[in-house]
């Protein structure tokens, strides 16, 4: 049977991220993809000042009556930037509208570098901690499981048992996998860690001398499409992180492209990617 994924975050409309992201990449991973925007913003906001923001929390509570009334279920649940007052509904439309074994994705948006993005206040964390709790895969970046564990950022000082340390701690939340992104042991190396409670693996691409906004949408997007086509947690990290990777060399050469990546580009390699596996 064909899988109904519903993914819950924001529509930035300028910018290539959340929502002008997921639907896309998900789509091309031939996974019917059902949205529940948690904000429309002019733009994101890193980096773009003056941006518009209308919350639609109010919206969700009508909008999961009508799902119910309709008997709309959905196979898989992805979510990514939404708000603290967000997350208690969140659960609900998951508890409610889910089936037997639906698949819960989350992507803790909230930080990267070391701080919270701008609109994000300190009992954030703590709340999203509720709704990783929930998860079958998170996908923290190091920041953002600092984070949710209350602790310090470690910066790029860290070895591979700080790292196998967080992915404990993190497992400890409740989750069945962890995608931990923006692991880098070597200068020139940058990768994922991907645990679930026995065994930590790793995938490493060459690091790229850039970093742009909307790359960790991108790798959760092709995640939880892949993840939806029956791949393992492994291989779709691994995947994604080719995506990305694919997306940034795309990017690299447009100096004046300075707000986001071009995903868009890398759409026929994602889809000669899953063409080449048989599921
Ligand atoms: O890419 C994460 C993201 C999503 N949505 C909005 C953002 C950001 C990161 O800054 O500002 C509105």
């Amino acid at each position: 049977m064909d899988k109904r994924l519903l993914t819950i975050q924001d529509v930035s409309c300028v910018g290539q991220c959340s929502l002008t992201v997921a639907l896309p990449v998900i789509s091309a991973c031939g996974i019917e993809t059902a949205v529940l925007p948690s904000s429309v913003l002019s733009t994101h906001t890193a980096g773009f000042s003056g941006y518009t923001f209308r919350d639609l929390t109010g919206d969700m509570p009508a909008i999961l009556e009508h799902w119910k009334k309709e008997k709309i279920t959905f196979d898989a649940f992805y979510t990514g930037y939404v708000s603290k007052a967000q997350i208690p509904i969140i659960l609900q439309i998951m508890d409610e509208t889910s089936k037997k074994d639906s698949l819960r994705i989350i992507d803790p948006v909230m930080a990267d570098n070391g701080v919270l993005y701008t609109g994000f206040d300190e009992d954030f964390p703590s709340e999203m901690k509720k709704l990783c709790a929930r998860a079958d895969v998170i996908l923290p970046n190091l920041t953002e499981a600092a984070f949710l564990l209350g602790e310090k950022y470690a910066g790029s000082s860290y070895d591979s048992s700080y790292i196998s340390g967080l992915l404990e701690r993190l497992k400890a939340i409740g989750p069945s996998y962890i995608v931990l992104t923006g692991v880098s042991f070597e200068p020139d190396k940058l990768g994922c860690a991907v645990y679930d409670g026995k065994e930590i693996k790793y995938y490493f691409n060459h690091k790229l001398d850039a970093s742009m906004h909307g790359t960790g949408d991108v790798y959760a997007s092709v995640v939880a499409g892949a993840l939806c086509r029956g791949w393992s947690v492994y291989d779709a990290a691994a995947l994604a992180a080719d995506v990305v990777v694919e997306s940034m060399k795309a990017t690299l050469d447009d100096k004046d492209h300075w707000y986001g990546v071009k995903f868009e580009k890398a759409l026929p390699y994602l889809i000669d990617r899953l063409s080449l596996c048989k599921k």
